[in-house]
């Protein structure tokens, strides 16, 4: 499958690792939108958040049990902002499920 995010899981496309387990991987974003800028995906390819159903739904819940722990360990103690594009209209750029987590700054307002 030609799934960038999947490339990177294999390890033929680098990336910083900063955090990993038997479902989801987490590494820093090549463009990062704040001083931090952390990705956090699933091991198993999901499209996007489209694609989340009763079967393979475990792994978001593992997902947000550990953006905690990053967040902690990344220092963002005033807050931070998680977010995930999805499709078309919500600018999803890589068709692989992942949550963005953003912090290290006062983010902006804007949502949309
Ligand atoms: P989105 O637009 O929500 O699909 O976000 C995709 C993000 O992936 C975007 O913030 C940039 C990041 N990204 C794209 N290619 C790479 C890459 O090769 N390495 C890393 N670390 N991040 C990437």
């Amino acid at each position: 499958m030609d799934c960038l995010f999947c490339k990177i899981l294999e390890g033929t496309i680098p990336s910083t690792k900063v955090y990993e387990d038997e479902l989801v991987y987490a590494f820093r974003d090549i463009n990062p939108q704040a001083p931090v800028h952390v990705l956090i995906i699933p091991r198993e390819h999901i499209a996007s958040a489209d694609g989340i159903t009763p079967e393979n739904s475990a792994v978001v819940a593992r997902i947000f049990e550990i953006i905690p722990r990053i967040a902690a360990s990344e220092g963002l103690s005033g807050g931070y902002r998680v977010i995930t594009n999805c499709g078309e209209d919500g600018c999803q750029s890589v068709k692989h499920l992942h949550f963005h987590v953003l912090g290290g700054r006062r983010l902006t307002g804007q949502m949309g």
